[in-house]
């Protein structure tokens, strides 16, 4: 154990009680001593010779002499590796089950190599006589190149096993889930298990709430993704590649994947970054759309502790101008932290609460944690216990834990039955007024002075009727706990999109709703760490997240408080959060100057909304995220694979916050085209680098030109500020709207502009007239 997971066990055993925590560790540890089924002695084991092949749709099986490789190329272009007999299905990512095979694709030997390959139209597949794979573009340049995969057999255990690959030299490797240290993810080892920090998580710390094997790989190649369809405890190795190195040889990337037991099956996916994201959320579902309210600006605090906190705080957002689309309210309100409850004398009605706010517009969400405070006489206990919903142990004992409650028990959402059970209880929080969810704990999390904080491993779950263990539950259980979610408030308030955001998930959260930093440090490393999650999150196929604005674990100072908040205004989901005892953070508490900037963060968000509405809709639509890496339309542009302090909101928008303490300008780095200041109006020329003012009052946001985008004008109405395009060239946007709820299909209007006669004008596809006031800009310079 280092030094910090002996930090994140105190904190746990601070917030159980340190008998309590060191009984829940020694609990855990036995049982899993007792029921964990023993490992046999393990056999090494690698493919060996290929026998054969057998063609099958979509390309076919190749047998070797001690496993079999089954390819499948699917419609669409992504292409399934399954080793061991391994078959897309089933699986907890796909969401309409395996997409129909691309009969064009067809496996035939490969006299080059004396192996076999499938060609396909966006990749060509190349299988050795000892089971290495290539995956490479139609033209013929490697992406990807995996040694035969290593197996260790243990029966009756699960066999481990290890797949080494190498990727061009100068690839850079993004995703597997949030993680602090990215968005390009370092070399270094990357666990698969999802864990909650314990209170405070800053760039060093890894794993955290929502690990995914998922890679998104760019090079100059071109881009691939990888995600490898298990869901045991893994862990992802990189190690970087090198140009030129030694004597002029490129020495490549490597990944190492080793998994301690499920199935070695995977899928490739390759093209520029929007189609690898198109084809990736075709495979795991297309990101739910939020309502129209959930992009505007929220405010949290673990600690209102009374209805008459919570109205004070919201009339100091009225009073001063200030927008506020939702209140959050932490499990202080619940009755000893009980789910499903509330602690009526501190907040006696809440139903008369939401009405009150909802008359100006603001909503309240509610915390959720999956743990059940194991108490008879508890109704959610009593009816989960009716209902035999909670995880039990190998021997048929409910498993316990501790977390807020005290002891408590866990619903098993990977039983259907259940996720019907627990979905019931939504209705409560409908009726208490909330309009929204926010998944806590669905690490799952039980405190544990030592070891692991989450269940025994042996525990028992129903993996949909297949039965297994917490060893492969575990990272999925809080995608199964917000589908349950998600399904439950789509029957109970048919009429309106769920609003969710889950704390841990795995690849396919995104079809249920987003997810947000966690526990993120106060602090400028904090500050920083939060927009890696958020661009890796997005190119994992999970586009709507955002931080604890001010760091969840302290009192921010103004500046970095400010700083936190103009960077937030344009990333997808926008809270100000701080734990019990952290102080405020109501932009008011940080003293005049530091209002008056938030102010202007607040209402540059208000204006924007019509355009992060758009891109809402985009990535429902296409998979791709609001919040974007720079490179995402310049791939190649190898300087802008390693800038983790900017990013392109949508197609029209660079954003450069400030992350540093003290810092008045800094340098930003231009992808190719012209750039505006949207400040000061001026353009700048990329691909290079500009030096640019940041006093507090503001953040670098520059826009792309011959941008349209849609604002929110005075009146809140439509209408469109353009951004010259350079002289001879053109541009365009689009704008998505609809009833800011339900589920009638969009409006989609586009828009085109170029320069004329010396003006620059706008026009609507298939429309005489634009629709909109149009207000040019960048024609001054
Ligand atoms: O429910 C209390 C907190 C919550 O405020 C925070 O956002 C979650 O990430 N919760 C974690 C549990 C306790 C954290 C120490």
């Amino acid at each position: 154990m280092d030094t910090r997971d002996l930090a994140r066990q105190m904190r746990f055993v601070g917030s159980a009680g340190g008998w309590r925590a060191l009984w829940a560790g020694w609990r855990r540890y036995r049982t899993d001593g007792r029921d964990l089924p023993r490992r046999g002695a393990e056999r090494a084991r690698v493919p060996g010779v290929a026998l054969g092949a057998e063609p099958a749709p979509g390309g076919g099986v190749v047998r070797f002499a001690r496993s079999a490789l089954r390819i499948r190329v699917a419609m669409g272009g992504a292409v399934f590796c399954g080793w061991d007999g391994a078959e897309p299905e089933p699986s907890y990512a796909l969401a309409g089950g395996c997409p129909e095979a691309d009969e064009r694709a067809v496996l035939e030997p490969d006299l080059k190599t004396d192996g076999w390959r499938v060609v396909s139209e966006r990749i060509t597949v190349v299988v050795s006589r000892h089971g290495g794979v290539e995956f490479r573009t139609p033209g013929g340049v490697l992406l990807r190149a995996e040694s035969p995969p290593r197996w260790w057999d243990a029966p009756p255990g699960p066999a481990r096993w290890v797949q080494r690959s190498r990727t061009p030299a100068d690839a850079e490797v993004f995703g597997l889930g949030g993680r602090a240290a990215g968005p390009r993810l370092p070399q270094g080892a990357y666990r698969l298990w999802n864990t909650d920090p314990g209170g405070a998580f800053g760039p060093g710390d890894d794993p955290l709430y929502v690990t995914m094997p998922v890679q998104l790989v760019v090079a100059d190649a071109g881009c691939h993704l990888v995600f490898h369809d298990n869901t045991w405890d893994g862990r992802v190795t990189l190690s970087a590649g090198v140009e030129g190195a030694g004597s002029g040889h490129d020495r490549p990337g490597g990944c190492e994947v080793r998994f301690e037991g499920g199935p070695l099956r995977y899928w490739v996916m390759t093209g520029p970054p929007g189609r690898v994201l198109r084809t990736w959320t075709a495979l795991t579902g297309r990101p739910a759309l939020p309502p129209r309210w959930a992009l505007g600006y929220q405010h949290a605090r673990w600690g209102f502790g009374s209805e008459r906190e919570v109205r004070r705080v919201v009339a100091g957002y009225r009073e001063r101008g200030l927008p506020l689309s939702a209140v959050h309210l932490d499990i202080d309100h619940l009755e000893g932290h009980r789910v499903f409850t509330v602690d009526e004398r501190a907040f006696p009605d809440l139903p008369g609460l939401a009405r009150e706010l909802g008359e100006h517009g603001t909503r309240l969400v509610s915390i959720v944690d999956p743990a059940v405070k194991a108490e008879p006489g508890l109704a959610a206990y009593d009816s989960g216990t009716a209902a035999d919903a909670f995880v039990r142990d190998a021997r048929g004992r409910v498993v316990r834990g501790v977390v807020w409650p005290g002891e408590a028990v866990f619903p098993d959402f990977t039983d259907p039955r259940v996720r019907r059970w627990w979905g019931g209880w939504y209705a409560e929080r409908l009726e208490r007024g909330f309009a929204g969810v926010w998944h806590d704990m669905n690490e799952p999390t039980s405190f544990a002075a030592f070891g692991d904080p989450s269940l025994p491993r042996s525990a028992r779950h129903a993996m949909e009727g297949r039965g297994g263990d917490h060893r492969e539950a575990h990272n999925v259980y809080g995608l199964a706990m917000a589908r349950a979610g998600f399904e439950a408030l789509r029957e109970l308030r048919p009429e309106q999109r769920p609003f969710l955001f889950s704390r841990a998930g795995w690849a396919g959260m995104q079809r249920y709703g987003g997810t947000w930093s966690g526990d993120v440090a106060t602090g400028w490393p904090g500050l920083r760490a939060s927009l890696s999650l958020v661009l890796g999150l997005g190119l994992c196929g999970v586009p709507y997240s955002g931080p604890d604005v001010g760091g969840f674990s302290a009192l921010p100072s103004p500046e970095l408080y400010v700083r936190w908040l103009q960077l937030a205004a344009y990333l997808p989901f926008f809270r100000t959060h701080s734990a019990i005892g952290a102080g405020p953070r109501e932009p008011w508490e940080f003293g005049e100057r530091a209002l008056e900037c938030a102010r202007a963060a607040l209402a540059e968000r208000e204006r924007l909304r019509p355009y992060l509405y758009t891109l809402a809709h985009v990535a429902h639509r296409t998979g791709a995220p609001y919040a974007r890496p720079l490179w995402w339309h310049d791939p190649r542009d190898r300087a802008l694979r390693g800038v983790g302090d900017a990013f392109l909101l949508g197609d029209a928008l660079l954003v450069a916050p400030v992350l540093e303490q003290g810092a008045t300008r800094r340098a930003v780095r231009l992808p190719r085209g012209r750039w505006y200041d949207t400040v000061t109006g001026v353009a700048y020329e990329g691909p290079g680098q500009v030096l640019l003012d940041a006093p507090l009052e503001r953040i670098v946001v520059l826009a792309r030109a011959g941008a349209v985008l849609p604002v929110a004008g005075a009146d809140s109405a439509v209408e469109l500020e353009v951004w010259a395009p350079a002289v001879g060239r053109t541009g365009g946007g689009v704008l998505i709207d609809d009833a800011g709820d339900g589920w009638q299909e969009p409006v989609t209007a586009r828009f085109a502009t170029r320069w004329h006669d010396g003006a620059v004008v706008v026009e609507r596809e298939g429309e005489q007239e634009v629709g909109f006031p149009v207000r040019v800009r960048g024609v001054e310079s």
